[in-house]
């Protein structure tokens, strides 16, 4: 194991839901800026009241990781509000762009981009959020045949079950028990990643015969925190499960599904929310994830980390026990 792995690896700040990308032969680490404060948690995720974004950086896996500063603040964005959740960057047409969520002045979770000529920022953001964009979480894949898809959604506080009708609903009814869960939502974005050129879709998660997985199935079903990486050609979607605080996967042989449930990346961590990214670094494959070991388990300040993925030739992850070491 290498002398930084399963560290936190910013200790400056609190840090959360990294997307790590390599740029260049560098490691770039796309996280959440945690707010430190003494306010209660709620199952509505009130306590995540991020309001900036710092990007991190490695000139490898073994050097220093370092704060870049400040590369959008909630006060450069004319439709935020507040809370700035789990980001993630993308290189097309020789720019970086800064995908992320964050509350409008309803107090509905919409997604934007900003853009930027380097990694670290500054970022300029778009005027607006993305047209016909909702809840939490967005990823990004830039596919080989260069086509841009986002990945999103987040179920309570990142308010996903309140758009089943079409339109936003805040009390509408959260799935359970044998209904079926819901899955993320798929959008293709344009080449300067400000519309989605395809109607927002919710991506299945299917099990072993072929049913979609059921909303009492919570070690394995969707709660938040999409991520797409392609192995191989085949397309795997990872994501949290939420209240049973698991990382899982499901293959598909397409980017929009559907999807068959595969298994676990990683056991539950220190904190409530886990949420992370996979990256393949010099020929090996690394999840980057979070724990709150740094604030010794307040939820809301959490610290970012990495360890070694073990991926079979055939796709199948090895799960990680997060402490085990
Ligand atoms: O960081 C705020 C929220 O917590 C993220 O958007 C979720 O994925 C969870 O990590």
């Amino acid at each position: 194991m290498r002398a930084n792995e399963r560290k936190p690896l910013i200790t400056s700040i609190y840090t959360a839901d990294p997307s790590a990308h390599v740029y260049n032969g560098k490691i770039y680490i796309y996280p959440s800026h945690d707010f430190e404060h003494d306010c209660p948690d709620d199952d509505n995720g009130d306590q995540y009241i991020m309001k900036d974004y710092h990007i991190l950086s490695m000139d490898s896996l073994d050097a220093p990781c370092v704060d870049n500063g400040l590369a959008l603040s909630e006060d450069d964005v004319p439709w935020v509000s507040g809370q700035m959740w789990a980001p993630d960057s993308a290189f097309v047409g020789g720019k970086y762009y800064l995908i992320f969520p964050a509350k409008d002045h309803d107090g509905i979770f919409r997604i934007g981009v900003a853009e930027s000529d380097s990694p670290t920022g500054p970022f300029v953001p778009q005027k607006d959020y993305i047209k016909g964009s909702y809840s939490i979480d967005p990823a990004v894949l830039v596919d080989d045949d260069d086509r841009i898809y986002c990945y999103y959604g987040g179920l309570w506080g990142g308010q996903l079950e309140m758009w089943q009708s079409g339109s936003f609903d805040k009390d509408a009814h959260r799935p359970e028990g044998d209904e079926d869960a819901l899955g993320p939502m798929f959008a293709e974005f344009n080449r300067g990643l400000n519309a989605f050129i395809t109607e927002p879709k919710h991506l299945q998660i299917l099990d072993e015969n072929g049913a979609p997985l059921k909303a009492s199935d919570e070690d394995r079903r969707y709660f938040e925190g999409p991520w797409m990486h392609k192995h191989h050609g085949k397309y795997y979607l990872s994501y949290s499960t939420g209240t049973t605080h698991y990382l899982c996967y499901a293959e598909g042989d397409r980017p929009d599904g559907p999807f068959t449930y595969k298994g676990r990346i990683m056991e539950p961590v220190l904190g409530w929310t886990t949420h992370h990214s996979i990256v393949q670094i010099d020929g090996e494959w690394y999840l980057f994830y979070h724990d709150c070991e740094l604030s010794g388990g307040i939820t809301h300040e959490r610290c970012v980390k990495y360890t070694r993925l073990n991926i079979a030739e055939d796709g199948t992850i090895e799960t990680i026990r997060p402490y085990d070491f």
